[in-house]
């Protein structure tokens, strides 16, 4: 695929994301592209992946691709959504996915890479939760994603005023591993990568999968998921919604009426 970069050596594997004209916006195509590479490093039993972005970029990705979400009366973060896809298969990955940041990183990428296992961020990053800027309901799954990155009074900030934090801030709330200089931080992630190539992949696996499960283990009755998915439809069926994606593909703030 053109704009993603793949490969494997002694048994740490690496996806680059080079689509710089959409600033690596995780379309269809593009998660595509990841996810197929990911299938193909389980078969051949990668003990470590790479998840980065092409060096020296200002922005990692700039989130969902929002040509591709749906107008409305729609749920735009179904099931079967690309980015959803994209999440499951960094969490059911059997071995650790480290990203390794430079630039900003927006809405899903956010998720996207706090489902990741390690986090190590160059001082440039920052990270926006976005969902409140364009007026999308966030789903259930993605908010636990969240959650399981931080405290619920973090994930509320970073939600409810969709504001860029510095990667100095996100390391000093736990968010993310690592902060380490741009020139430095390839280096520092590959010794990583390696470190963790060269321990027991099976006992690794087993406790990726067993934290995945344990985080993952939140009670929530038919009727409580019955009534978010109620209020998401009442979000997707808005004309916020509808403002919103308007607003960001005229380039220009959107005026959100809370209806
Ligand atoms: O005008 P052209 O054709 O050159 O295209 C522009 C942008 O439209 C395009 N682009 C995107 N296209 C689709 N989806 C995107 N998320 C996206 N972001 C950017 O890329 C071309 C260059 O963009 P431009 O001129 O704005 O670049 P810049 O360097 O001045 O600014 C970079 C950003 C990232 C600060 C800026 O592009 C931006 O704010 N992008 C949107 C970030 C964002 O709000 N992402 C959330 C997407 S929605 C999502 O992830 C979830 C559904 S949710 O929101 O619920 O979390």
């Amino acid at each position: 695929m053109e704009h993603l970069h793949s490969r494997l050596e002694a048994g740490v594997a690496t996806i680059t994301l080079d689509h710089a004209d959409k600033r690596n916006a995780l379309g269809a195509a593009m998660v595509e592209g990841i996810v197929g590479a990911l299938e193909r490093f389980e078969a051949a039993r990668a003990r470590a992946v790479v998840l980065r972005a092409a060096p020296g970029v200002r922005v990692w990705s700039a989130g969902h691709d929002v040509d591709e979400l749906p107008e409305s009366r729609r749920d735009p973060l179904g099931w079967d959504d690309p980015l959803r896809h994209l999440v499951r298969r960094i969490e059911n990955f059997p071995a650790p996915v480290i990203a390794m940041l430079e630039g900003s990183v927006w809405g899903g990428a956010t998720e996207t890479v706090f489902a990741c296992d390690l986090i190590v961020a160059a001082p440039d990053v920052s990270f926006a939760v976005t969902p409140a800027k364009l007026g999308v309901p966030y789903n259930v799954s993605g908010m636990l994603t969240f959650l399981n990155a931080g405290s619920i009074r973090v994930v509320k900030e970073l939600a409810f005023t969709a504001r860029p934090m510095s990667a100095a801030r996100a390391e000093q709330l736990g968010l993310i591993n690592y902060v380490v200089p741009a020139d430095a931080i390839e280096a520092f992630t590959y010794d990583l990568a390696r470190g963790i190539a060269e321990l027991a992949p099976l006992s690794i696996a087993v406790m990726k999968e067993q934290l995945r499960i344990l985080s993952g283990a939140h009670p929530m009755t038919p009727q409580g998921f019955e009534r978010i998915q109620g209020l998401r439809r009442v979000v997707y069926d808005s004309a916020d919604y509808q403002e919103g994606i308007r607003a960001f593909k005229e380039k220009r703030k959107a005026r959100f009426r809370g209806e």
